[in-house]
């Protein structure tokens, strides 16, 4: 029994574990999915949460996907536990909602758990016209103001896979390897 503890806690803890957040329709499910499959995937509004592992030379990450509804948020503290990263994504389209966000995301920096979580922030749907540079969005978030976690901002269009591998890089530098 002792053995299998031992080897056991060992296979959980080579496993980084990663939460993505952010408002409902950010593009938080199509993200995960891109990680896996690199093919766009249909989505449908998350209820409760998706997980998936996701491996980048060797370095294994559990991805969990939480529904983002406004019902669903008050709910997110619970996946708190051992996050090493929260990937934080914005429609870069929805201007209206950024101020919401920005108190997501304030919020969740004071969050005892999530102390030495590092913050990726992915500004989404940069296909789209008119949308928000990461520039645009990191100075709406106050990026600049955040001393306490380290933090990225990375433009990216989960429909094309664009800025994902960037992201992951970002990602596997951040995590104490194993
Ligand atoms: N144009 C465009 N649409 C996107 C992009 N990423 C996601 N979407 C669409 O946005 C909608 C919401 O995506 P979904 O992954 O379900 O968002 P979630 O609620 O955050 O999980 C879906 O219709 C996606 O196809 C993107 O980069 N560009
Ligand atoms: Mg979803």
């Amino acid at each position: 029994v002792q053995v299998f503890k031992s080897r056991f806690r060992g296979f959980v803890s080579c496993k980084h574990k990663v939460i993505i957040v952010g408002l409902d329709n950010a593009g938080k499910t199509t993200i995960l999915y891109q990680f896996l499959t690199k093919e766009a995937v249909h989505t449908s509004p998350t209820i409760g949460s998706n997980v998936e592992e996701i491996v980048v030379r060797n370095t294994h990450f559990m991805v969990w996907d939480i529904g983002g509804q406004e019902s669903l948020r008050a709910s997110w503290y619970s996946y708190y536990c051992n996050t090493e990263i929260v990937i934080l994504v914005v429609d870069s389209t929805d201007r209206e909602r950024l101020t919401v966000t920005k108190e997501e995301l304030h919020r969740m920096l004071a969050h005892e758990e999530l102390q030495n979580a590092a913050i990726l922030v992915l500004a989404n749907k940069q296909d789209i016209k008119g949308s928000m540079t990461a520039a645009e969005i990191s100075q709406c978030l106050t990026l600049d103001s955040i001393t306490t976690h380290s933090w990225h901002v990375q433009a990216c269009c989960a429909l094309t896979g664009e800025g994902l591998p960037a992201s992951l890089d970002w990602m596997k530098s951040h995590v104490v390897p194993n």
